[in-house]
C-alpha cells in the first residue's frame, strides 16, 4: 500500500506517474470505506482525487497556497497533508472537520463552508505576497457550481484588473449539488463538448493577428469583427475578457496531463484560469450515475420503526398543496432544490420553480421583484446561507414591506457540517429589521399552518424550522390561519414560566415534568412568534410575578430571550428573565444531540436553570441579594453561558 507511506505532500515528490495512479486508486478506496462509515461529502471528493494529487505533486504546500472553494472537496487534501489517521472521526464531535480549517493544519489556508469565497480570499493572499516581496504560488480551486455565485465574478473582475500572478482552477463537473444551472453552465458545456474549439484556438488567434487595420472606420470595424470572432471562436473568451489567460479543458482524471499543465502554468506572471473537467463520484458507479443523490451521505443510520416526516418534507408538501390552489405562489432556491425538499414542487410546477444557482442575494431581490408584481414568492433557504443576503432582506424586501416568505430551513444546530453551517444567527439578524414577522413551529403540523398564514400576510415573513424529523403529530385537515403574534400555553404552572421556541417546546415540557417531581409547577409556553411577541401574555406573566426562563435553539445573544427582556424593559416592568440559547462561541461539528447537550439545550439543563430562577426569585422576595452564577448557569460544555 503506497498510501501507508504518504503523510506529507513531500512524500509524493519522487513518485512515478504509475505510482501516483496506483495511489489515486488507493485513495478512492480509502474515501469510499471511510465516508460510508462516518458520512460526509462523497461525490465531490471522489471527483478531485487526481487533481489534488497533481496539485500537491507540482506545488510545494505549505509554501505554495491552495485555497479550496466551499471546502467540501478537501478530503483528499486532508489525506495528503497528514490527517488520514483522523478519518474515522470525520465530522464527529471533537473529530476531524469536514471542511478546511486554519486551526487544523498549516496546509489549510482558509476556513470555508460557504460557496464562492475562494477567489477573493486567494486574491488577498496574492496581493499580500506581492506587497511582501514573496514568490510563492497562490491557487484557488473553484467548482462550476460555486462559479455561479456573484462573489466569484466580483473577484474575477478584480483579479483581471490587477493582472497579478494568480492560478485559478475551475473544477468543472457539470454539477452543483443538483445539475448546475445558468448561462455560465451552458458556456462551460460548450467549451467542454466541442472538440473543434481546441483546434481552432491557435488558428483563429493567428488569423486575427494577420488582419490589417487600415483607416480609422475600417479599423474600428475590424476590431469589432475581431472581438466578435474571438468571442465565438476562441476558447475561454469569456475568461480572457476578464483578463485571465484560459487553458483547457483538461481531463482532470488524466494525471500526466494535469501535472504537465500545472507545471506549465504555475509560474506564469499573470492571472491564469485552468479549466479542468472531472466527474463527480468518479470510481463509484452509483455516484457517477446519480451524483446529486451522493453529493453527501449520512453514514449508517438505523431506520425508525414508524417513519416521521422531517420539517423539510412537511414544508415542501404543504407548499406544493397550496400552490395547486394559488397560482401566484412561486418557489425559489439558491442551488438547494433537493436539500430544501423542492424537487416535487419543481416537477409539478416547472414554470413556478426557480433555481437561481448559488446566488442567495439575487434570489432575495428576485423574490422582492416578484412580490411587487403580485406574486407570492417563497425563498426556501438554509438559515446559514441567508446570511449572504442580509442587505437584500433589509433594502429590497423589508423597507418596501413586500410579501416575501423566507422558509428558513436548518434553523438551529445542523450537526456534522459544523460552525460554517449552524443556523444560529437568523433570529438575531432578522428581528432587528422592521416589518418582518418571525415564527417557528413547535411541530410539523404547526409548520403547515404557519406556512399558510405566512402566505396570507401582506409583508415579509420568516418561518424558521429545524433540521430534524417532526414529532409524529397527527396532521389532520387543511392548513389554516394562525393568530399572528399569539403564543400558546401548553402547560399551566404557578411557580415559574418557561417560554420556549420550536422543538425546544417539547424539551421544556419534559423539563416541566421533571420539575413537577421536585415540587415545582412550571408553566410552558410555545412562543410561536419571535416578532411580534405576544405582548398580552407577557404582561400577564409580569403581573403574576413569576420568574421567566426562555429557551431557544438560536444565538442567545440577540435571540428571543433578548426580545422578551427588551419588551419588559420598554414596558418598565421588572421581571426576572433567565435566557438560554446557543452560547457566544461558534459551535463546531458533531451530532445534533451532542451539540444540544454541549449548548445546554437539554431538559436536564433547563431543569437546573429553572431551579436557579425559582431560588433567585424566592430570595429576591425575601429581600436578600443572591450570589449566583450568571443566569444561564454553567453549560455542560464547560463554558459559562
Ligand atoms: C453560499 C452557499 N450556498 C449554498 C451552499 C450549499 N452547497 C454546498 S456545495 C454546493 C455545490 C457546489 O458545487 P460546485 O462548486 O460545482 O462543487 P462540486 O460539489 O460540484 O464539486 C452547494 C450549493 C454553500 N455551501 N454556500
Amino acid at each position: 500500500m503506497l498510501l501507508e507511506y504518504v503523510n506529507d505532500p513531500r512524500d509524493l515528490k519522487g513518485m512515478r506517474i504509475d505510482e501516483l495512479e496506483e495511489l489515486a486508486r488507493e485513495i478512492r478506496a480509502f474515501l469510499i470505506e471511510n465516508i460510508m462509515a462516518t458520512g460526509g461529502h462523497f461525490g465531490a471528493n471522489l471527483g478531485v482525487v487526481e487533481l489534488t494529487l497533481a496539485l500537491h505533486y507540482v506545488l510545494d504546500s505549505p509554501r505554495d497556497r491552495i485555497v479550496w472553494d466551499v471546502g467540501h472537496q478537501a478530503y483528499v487534501h486532508k489525506i495528503l497533508t497528514g490527517r488520514k489517521h483522523l478519518f474515522p472521526s470525520l465530522r464527529q464531535y471533537k473529530g476531524l472537520a469536514g471542511f478546511p480549517k486554519r486551526s487544523e493544519s498549516e496546509h489549510d489556508f482558509f476556513g470555508v463552508g460557504h460557496a464562492s469565497t475562494s477567489l477573493s480570499a486567494a486574491l488577498g493572499m496574492v496581493i499580500a505576497r506581492d506587497v511582501l516581496g514573496q514568490k510563492h504560488c497562490v491557487t484557488a480551486v473553484i467548482g462550476d457550481g460555486a462559479m455561479t455565485g456573484g462573489m466569484a465574478f466580483e473577484a474575477l473582475n478584480h483579479a483581471g484588473h490587477l493582472k497579478k500572478r494568480f492560478l485559478v482552477i475551475l473544477n468543472d463537473n457539470e454539477m452543483s449539488i443538483a445539475p448546475n444551472v445558468g448561462a455560465m453552465s451552458h458556456y462551460l458545456t460548450r467549451l467542454r463538448s466541442d472538440p473543434h474549439y481546441g483546434k481552432l484556438k491557435s488558428e483563429v488567434e493567428g488569423l486575427l493577428r494577420q488582419i490589417p487595420a487600415i483607416g480609422s472606420r475600417l479599423a474600428t470595424f475590424t476590431e469589432r469583427m475581431k472581438d466578435a470572432l474571438k468571442y465565438f471562436m476562441v476558447q475561454g473568451a469569456l475568461f480572457e475578457e476578464f483578463g485571465f489567460s484560459y487553458f483547457g479543458p483538461i481531463d482532470g482524471h488524466d494525471l500526466s496531463a494535469v501535472i504537465a499543465i500545472l507545471e506549465q502554468t504555475k509560474d506564469m506572471d499573470k492571472p491564469v484560469l485552468l479549466h479542468v473537467v472531472t466527474q463527480k463520484g468518479k470510481g463509484y458507479p452509483s455516484a457517477e450515475s446519480a451524483p446529486d443523490k451522493l453529493h453527501s451521505v449520512g453514514g449508517p443510520v438505523t431506520k425508525p420503526v414508524k417513519p416521521v416526516p422531517s420539517y423539510t418534507q412537511v414544508f415542501a408538501e404543504t407548499l406544493t398543496l397550496l400552490a395547486k390552489e394559488d397560482s401566484r405562489i412561486v418557489a425559489v432556491t439558491a442551488a438547494m432544490g433537493p436539500g430544501t425538499g423542492l424537487t416535487k414542487f419543481a416537477d409539478k410546477f416547472p414554470d413556478r420553480f426557480f433555481d437561481v444557482g448559488i446566488a442567495e442575494q439575487h434570489a432575495t431581490t428576485l423574490c422582492a421583484g416578484l412580490a411587487t408584481a403580485g406574486m407570492k414568492p417563497v425563498f426556501a433557504v438554509y438559515s446559514t446561507f441567508l446570511q449572504r443576503a442580509y442587505d437584500q432582506v433589509i433594502h429590497d424586501v423589508c423597507i418596501q414591506n413586500l410579501p416575501v416568505v423566507f422558509a428558513i430551513d436548518r434553523a438551529g444546530l445542523v450537526g456534522p457540517d459544523g460552525e460554517t453551517h449552524q443556523g444560529a444567527f437568523d433570529i438575531a439578524y432578522l428581528r432587528t429589521v422592521p416589518n418582518i414577522t418571525i415564527m417557528m413551529p413547535k411541530d410539523e403540523d404547526e409548520l403547515r399552518h404557519m406556512l399558510y398564514t405566512a402566505l396570507q400576510m401582506d409583508g415579509p415573513v420568516a418561518v424558521r424550522y429545524a433540521r430534524e424529523d417532526g414529532t409524529g403529530v397527527t396532521m389532520a385537515g387543511p392548513p389554516g390561519l394562525m393568530p399572528v403574534g399569539k403564543a400558546e400555553v401548553v402547560r399551566d404552572g404557578s411557580d415559574v414560566a418557561i417560554l420556549a421556541l420550536g422543538p425546544m417546546v417539547a424539551v421544556c415540557e419534559n423539563a416541566a415534568r421533571m420539575l413537577e417531581r421536585q415540587g415545582i409547577a412550571a408553566a410552558v409556553v410555545n412562543m410561536r412568534f419571535v416578532k411580534p411577541l405576544d405582548s398580552d401574555l407577557l404582561m400577564q406573566l409580569a403581573a403574576s410575578r413569576v420568574p421567566i426562563v426562555t429557551v431557544e435553539e438560536a444565538s442567545q445573544s440577540g435571540g428571543m430571550g433578548g426580545a422578551v427582556m427588551e419588551f419588559f424593559g420598554a414596558q418598565d416592568v421588572a421581571v426576572r428573565v433567565h435566557p438560554l440559547g446557543l452560547p457566544d462561541h461558534f459551535m463546531e461539528h458533531g451530532s445534533r444531540p451532542e451539540l444540544l447537550h454541549a449548548a445546554g439545550l437539554t431538559a436536564q439543563h433547563v431543569v437546573e436553570i429553572t431551579l436557579q430562577a425559582v431560588a433567585a426569585a424566592k430570595q429576591a422576595l425575601k429581600g436578600e441579594a443572591l450570589l449566583t452564577l450568571p443566569t444561564s448557569g454553567r453549560r455542560p460544555g464547560g463554558r459559562l453561558g
